[in-house]
């Protein structure tokens, strides 16, 4: 649960600047760095990937341990409550002390873990923060990586098509609560008619406590009430949230202690509204939705996946510019700060966990990875799989009470067309529904697996399908992509679910002009655009599109990137390339 400030709770962020080092000797732990000022004078801004923000290709390239140090002082105030150290996110791994006692650990780069530190601080008084983040992707990780000997020595490797920015990329929190408190709700909402129902369950922890809940709406009018840890409240008349309209209402949870006095109390942002998939259709309410937008990246200068409020409302603004109505976390969870927006903005979003890259049939794109088997013993295993497992309890438990998230995807791109991957994936897609019964779940297929190859798929309850055709195939060609297209098309058509074209793009150099649709144009890009959308218009079971990518981003360094992926609608600093007012035109009608 987000730290919060409430009548019982209070929070203080730690953003800002922190004291930075490097530890290429890996000395660090050994040494016991947390025990004083970290070496050096070098400072990091937090949030922030750290790599863009040094002026040196070997910080950029840096990968191992990272240390991060502050000191706070903890308000005076909290005399008495729990404390807990909470961090959004460290990239991919991290340990974390306060003074000299390690208090958490966390493996996963994307999602948000903490600590109760009550034991170890001291109300009034300033302790140090030492975090040492490790940036090394391996077999061992979500997403996977390898470090390989060179001529110039180690060198990381990774199979994904984004650069492996690292760090504190979000908010880092001490907050207070009191020591019998809620430790978490879930609300899973229905209708029935023109009423709505919020069905809550809360969880308490530190000692007995009753659960009162109140429900308001938008003006803070009190619509519903219950009492006990769950329950379900109805909502006559209820405001549904919808895409485009991110109506929401306020539950409130409440411990009461034997006074009838507030003990704990916590918020939550409810929207009121049905997933369903039925046959081809993707129902949101009843009814069918249609997916217009993209994948896209948390991806800006200097930054690089730092979240930042400015950049956070200046995207969704483009995506309401340019008619979108959704979106995919590709390729991992974003900021919970992303999905409290789309929640209000009523964008609808497609939940990704950091599986991208497990396919050695692809790398920094779409050719290499060779020299590896995806799955065996020493490469993705049991150990691996259970990685994974745990990425995708967190993403749910983080992110199942938001209402733009309507669908799971659990891995990009994977291999899925070998026997080795379909008993990989089999129980993940298990895991995924016992942790969320309520939405549908799907991964994301690469074209190397094809209609009738792909062995995964079979588990999903959506086709979530990227493809390139016109571009990485029939690149040039789009009358044969269009053939092409269709014709596979066709054949997924016959499994009888909804398909969602979760990736379609060609790189495009931004004033890039040719007479004839050239590759690398602006005029391609429309005109490859355009071939895609009479495929889709054409399929009946295409309940989507999405256009890879929003905007450019940063990759390794590579012979088919120039300065990165170009294949954004928006440059990387989100001016609009040509395709951009014909998505616009599409889309906005
Ligand atoms: C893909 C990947 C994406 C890449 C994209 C590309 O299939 O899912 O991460 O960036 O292709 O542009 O090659």
């Amino acid at each position: 649960m987000r730290p919060q400030d409430t009548a019982t709770r209070e929070k203080k962020q730690l953003d800002g600047l922190w004291r930075f080092a490097l530890d290429p000797d890996g000395e660090g732990r050994s040494a016991g760095w947390y025990r004083g000022p970290l070496p050096g004078r070098r400072l990091m801004a937090v949030p922030a990937s750290f790599n863009d923000v040094v002026a040196d290709a070997a910080v950029r390239d840096y990968f191992g341990d990272l240390w991060y140090q502050t000191v706070v002082r903890v308000p005076r105030g909290w005399a008495g409550e729990r404390i807990v150290l909470n961090l959004e996110s460290a990239t991919h791994r991290a340990v974390v002390w306060v003074g000299e006692t390690q208090v958490a650990e966390h493996e996963g780069g994307y999602t948000p873990f903490e600590a109760d530190v009550t034991e170890h601080v001291t109300p009034g008084e300033e302790v140090r923060i030492t975090v040492v983040v490790n940036n090394t992707l391996s077999f061992r990780s979500i997403p996977p990586g390898a470090v390989e000997e060179t001529a110039s020595g180690k060198k990381q490797r990774y199979w994904h098509d984004f650069f492996n920015y690292a760090g504190l990329h979000r908010s880092v929190w001490l907050y207070a609560t009191p020591r019998t408190h809620v430790s978490d709700l879930t609300v899973v909402t229905g209708l029935d008619g023109t009423t709505g129902t919020v069905g809550y369950t809360v969880e308490t922890e530190g000692g007995g406590a009753d659960v009162a809940v109140v429900l308001r709406d938008a003006d803070g009018a009190e619509v519903a009430t219950g009492s006990g840890a769950s329950g379900t409240l109805t909502v006559a008349d209820v405001h549904r949230w919808a895409p485009g309209d991110g109506y929401l209402y306020d539950l409130e949870a409440r411990l009461v202690d034997g006074d009838g006095a507030t003990a704990d109390s916590y918020h939550l942002k409810v929207g009121v509204r049905t997933v369903e998939v039925r046959g081809t259709q993707f129902l949101i309410n009843g009814e069918p939705f249609y997916f217009k937008g993209f994948g896209m990246h948390e991806d800006h200068a200097v930054i690089g996946k730092a979240h930042n409020n400015a950049h956070l409302v200046n995207d969704f603004e483009l995506l309401e510019w340019i008619g979108a109505n959704s979106f995919r976390t590709s390729h991992y969870p974003y900021s919970e700060d992303v999905l409290e927006h789309a929640d209000r903005q009523g964008v609808v979003v497609i939940d990704e966990t950091a599986a991208v890259g497990l396919n050695m049939g692809i790398g920094g794109g779409i050719f290499g990875g060779q020299g590896y088997t995806t799955f065996s013993p020493e490469t993705a295993n049991d150990v691996t799989q259970e990685v994974h497992a745990q990425a995708i309890r967190e993403l749910i438990a983080r992110d199942k009470n938001h209402p733009s998230v309507v669908l799971w995807s659990i891995a990009n791109e994977p291999e899925s067309e070998t026997e080795a991957a379909e008993n990989y994936f089999r129980p993940l897609f298990d895991v995924a529904r016992e942790a969320d019964p309520t939405r549908p779940v799907g991964f994301v297929n690469v074209m190397l697996a094809p209609h009738g190859k792909c062995r995964v798929s079979q588990f999903g309850d959506v086709l979530m399908l990227n493809r390139y055709y016109g571009w990485y195939v029939d690149t040039g060609d789009l009358e044969a992509a269009e053939h092409d297209f269709r014709a596979e098309l066709d054949g997924w058509s016959t499994d009888g679910k909804p398909i969602i074209i979760t990736e379609y793009g060609a790189d495009t150099y931004p004033g890039q002009h040719s007479i004839v649709p050239e590759p690398w144009s602006e005029e391609y890009q429309i005109a490859y655009l355009e071939t895609n959308h009479r495929v889709f218009d054409s399929v009946e079971a295409v309940v989507g599109e999405h256009v890879w990518n929003f905007a450019d981003f940063a990759t390794t360094s590579g012979i088919m990137r120039v300065g990165g992926n170009k294949k954004g609608a928006f440059t990387r600093d989100r001016q609009p390339k040509a395709a951009a007012h014909a998505l616009r035109r599409r889309w906005r009608g």
